[in-house]
């Protein structure tokens, strides 16, 4: 018999994982702070609760879902005791840091945490291209995979569970800076006139083929190996975003997001390592913890 899932928190995101749940006729209680985010949910089949304590009587995993690492403690921290023996899963996105304190959290009651992060948006949950990360305890990972894989790919990461949302935030620094740069690009085009929305239709496709280039990178990164043919040099690379800084600036657009990225290129060629690739960067990059 399925047992019963309990989602708490019904944003978007929340109420996605619950709906894909639905879909397939599993037994779902759900509650949210705002409880008109709950209605729908309930139109479709769902229990709704009044309570955080209402929803997670009885058996089945409980799936949290909400704004932050602030707001699950808000959520879990009261009904702690009651959650003793049961699992939770937590998809709402925190640090590495915080995924571990709420594991230790979790141990401290009694509770199996397993921490979750979400690759996807809500319209693509319940899709095959919806990736969710996972670590934490194996055989929390294990019991649970025929609802971890209603959402999307599960992919585990290990014991640590940190290291879900760690690969979350590498995965999400590519993601933003990616998007800083092109909004740089578009103000520059924009300064003339030209709309973001023609020139995302060339730069979309440009970079989708430049990450063709990631897989060299990563393969020097790992190798320490910088100075080996076929990789751009850091000259090369110094000499490209000088261009760049210039036309920037000459078309009146900040150079906050190119900065960074010139600067460290800059330093690596004063320190001699101009005829090495660019892959280089990450030995500036690296941890100094
Ligand atoms: N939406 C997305 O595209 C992404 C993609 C990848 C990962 N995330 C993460 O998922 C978490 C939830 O995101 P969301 O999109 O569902 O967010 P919202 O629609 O803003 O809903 C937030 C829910 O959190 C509740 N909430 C906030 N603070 C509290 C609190 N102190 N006590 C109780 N509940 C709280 C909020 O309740 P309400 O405002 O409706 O009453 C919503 O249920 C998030 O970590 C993303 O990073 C989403």
């Amino acid at each position: 018999m399925t047992t019963r899932t309990t989602f708490l928190g019904l944003g978007a995101m929340g109420s996605a994982l619950a709906a894909a749940a639905l879909d397939t006729g599993r037994p779902s209680v759900v509650w949210n702070r705002t409880p008109d985010k709950a209605r729908a949910l309930g139109e479709r089949g769902a229990t709704v609760t009044e309570t955080v304590e209402e929803a997670i009587t009885g058996d089945g995993v409980v799936v949290v879902c909400l704004l932050d690492h602030q707001s699950v403690h808000a959520v879990v921290d009261p009904v702690a005791a009651r959650l003793a023996g049961r699992t939770v899963i937590n998809l709402t996105t925190t640090t590495p840091n915080q995924a571990r304190g709420l594991a230790t959290w979790a141990a401290e009651h009694g509770i199996t945490y397993l921490d979750g992060a979400i690759m996807a948006v809500p319209r693509m949950i319940g899709h095959p291209d919806a990736a969710i990360f996972y670590s934490g305890p194996e055989a929390a990972f294990g019991e649970n995979r025929d609802l971890l894989d209603l959402w999307g790919r599960s992919d585990y990461f290990g014991t640590d569970p940190g290291f879900a949302s760690l690969r979350d935030m590498a995965m999400l620094v590519g993601m933003y800076t990616m998007f800083a740069g092109f909004l740089h690009g578009a103000a520059m085009v924009g300064a003339e006139g030209v709309s973001a929305t023609d020139f995302a239709r060339r730069q979309g496709p440009f970079l989708a083929s430049m990450t063709g280039q990631l897989a060299d990178l990563a393969t020097a990164v790992d190798a320490k190996e910088h100075a080996g043919a076929g990789q751009q040099s850091l000259e090369f690379t110094e000499a490209a975003l000088d261009l760049l800084v210039t036309a920037s600036l000459d078309q009146g657009v900040s150079i906050e997001v190119l900065r960074p990225v010139h600067d460290i290129v800059h330093r690596q060629v004063a320190a001699g390592y101009g005829r090495q690739g660019t892959a280089r960067i990450v030995e500036a990059l690296r941890s100094t913890r």
